[in-house]
């Protein structure tokens, strides 16, 4: 449920993109690493077809054009964030 109101409020243009916690480890680097309070290695990776395509993209996306495969992509670009949170279940 929250996932698809996100997804509306995000879409546009028919586009639907959404950034992940990816980056490269540092800019132009190889490898990718998740972003969190400490990096974490990328041990799974979904990279869409041709990606990642140039180390000036730094940012990991997941687009829906791409059945939600990972692109390499511009820092700056405007997208949503994914975030994950620890769920709390009411009693
Ligand atoms: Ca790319």
């Amino acid at each position: 449920m929250l996932l698809e109101t996100t997804e509306r409020a995000c879409e546009s243009a028919g586009e639907l993109r959404f950034w992940t916690a990816g980056q490269r480890r540092t800019p132009r680097s190889r490898t990718f690493v998740w972003r969190t309070d400490e990096d974490q290695a990328m041990t799974y990776t979904n990279w869409g077809g041709r990606e990642p395509s140039s180390r000036s993209e730094g940012c990991v996306e997941v687009r829906r054009a791409h059945s939600y495969q990972w692109n390499d992509r511009q820092c700056s670009d405007r997208d949503c964030p994914i975030c994950e949170v620890e769920a709390t279940v009411g009693m």
